[in-house]
């Protein structure tokens, strides 16, 4: 295994002392050593992938130097467009490192959403005439493979990626935790909420832990899952998802449980929402400042004011809570709702230890759901 603090020093001694991205679990140990020993302009926690690329090329433009921009391999999607118009030789030829957590390797058991992902993660790169490594297991080799990747970044000022497996990398715990005095949790938050929807409403829920604490409160309640489409991949696409749904069923209310990360992930899509004014749409947002399902790296969740977002969109009714009674109060009032509506949840970070994971595939959820939405 490789220290975190030997691969990043080896880095800076070789130049890149700048890092953009958004956090992956494979490299939870990773993104914690640079969140602790990289000033904010040097460490920026991206809306998303693609918007990590362009933070690299203005550093690029801005001092000569590559950035590293890190990401799990479900970020390829929205590093493509660019990486074909913006870093590509054929364009500006602007050299950037990536770093990219491989999950769902072809041979190594991860969840669904992670298979086809872990299959075409080498294949993206080839295709985008990207060479890459999978970075070793030793120190020695790995030092090597970095000094190739500058190396070959300096030469020819194309991009670079490192390609990093499972258990790469010697754990390493973020010291610079940003406190707070929340004391909701988001279990029981989303708990609060499930229980105060209609029988017909139906939920779309967002990546990580969202989705399997809501799972899991069916399965305890005996609920059954076909109410729920858990968004397990597509991050940050939960909200338009719900907005199809609303659209197209118009008899029921749709709500979609976000994360703080997720929308600001692709914040525009609130916009939309907005303006297509469903009347049966409401947007709850579990705010702990947190990409809380990869590793808890902070988000910009908790700095900026949400509900003045939806607001200046154009969503009808907004409310921020951060606490049980008036989010109670808040959902007593669902009806009056003037939609689309934003629901703030403040809550605290962590999970319960022993929370498991959807027991249905995908396409068992999504035919659940389809045969729900047609009563
Ligand atoms: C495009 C993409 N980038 C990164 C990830 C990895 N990922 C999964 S969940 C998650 C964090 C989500 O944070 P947030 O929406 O705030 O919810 P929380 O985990 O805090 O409840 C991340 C970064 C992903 N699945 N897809």
């Amino acid at each position: 295994m490789i220290r975190p603090e030997f691969f990043i020093e080896t880095l800076r001694e070789k130049g890149i002392d700048c890092f953009a991205g958004v956090p992956d679990s494979l490299l939870k140990n990773i993104c914690a050593y640079i969140t602790d020993h990289f000033d904010a302009a040097h460490n920026i926690i991206a809306a998303n992938e693609g918007a990590a690329v362009g933070l690299a090329a203005g550093h690029y433009l801005a001092t000569g130097q590559p950035a590293c921009v890190y990401m799990q391999n479900s970020g390829e999607g929205n590093i493509i467009n660019p990486l074909a118009s913006l870093t590509d030789q054929e364009v500006y030829n602007i050299p950037v490192l990536l770093l990219i957590g491989w999950r769902g390797r072809p041979g190594v058991h991860d969840e669904p959403q992670h298979v086809k992902q872990g299959k075409v993660t080498t294949g993206l790169l080839n295709v985008m005439g990207i060479d890459y490594t999978v970075l070793s297991k030793e120190e020695d080799k790995a030092e090597a493979q970095i000094k190739k990747a500058v190396a070959f970044m300096q030469a020819t000022k194309q991009c670079y990626a490192i390609v990093i497996e499972k258990d790469t990398f010697d754990a390493y715990t973020l010291q610079n935790v940003e406190k707070n005095d929340l004391t909701l949790s988001r279990e029981e938050a989303i708990q609060t909420v499930a229980a105060a929807l209609g029988e017909k409403d139906c939920i779309v829920s967002t990546t990580g832990m969202i989705s399997r604490e809501l799972f899991e409160y069916r399965t305890a309640m005996n609920q059954g899952h076909e109410r729920d489409f858990l968004t397990v991949g597509s991050m940050g696409h939960a909200s338009q998802i719900a907005l199809g749904i609303a659209l197209a069923k118009q008899d029921r209310n749709v709500w979609c449980f976000d994360g703080d990360g997720a929308s600001i992930m692709h914040m525009g899509s609130m916009a939309i929402v907005a303006n297509k004014a469903p009347k049966n749409y409401v947007h709850v947002v579990f705010n702990n400042g947190a990409h809380d399902s990869v590793g808890g790296q902070p988000t910009v969740g908790l700095k900026i004011d949400l509900p003045a977002v939806a607001k200046a969109v154009g969503y009808k009714t907004t409310y921020s809570v951060d606490n049980k009674a008036e989010l109670e109060s808040v959902l007593a009032k669902v009806n009056s709702f003037e939609s689309p509506a934003l629901l703030e949840i403040k809550v605290k970070k962590g999970n319960r230890k022993d929370l498991g994971r959807p027991t249905t595939t995908p396409i068992q959820n999504k035919e659940a759901l389809m045969t729900f939405l047609k009563k």
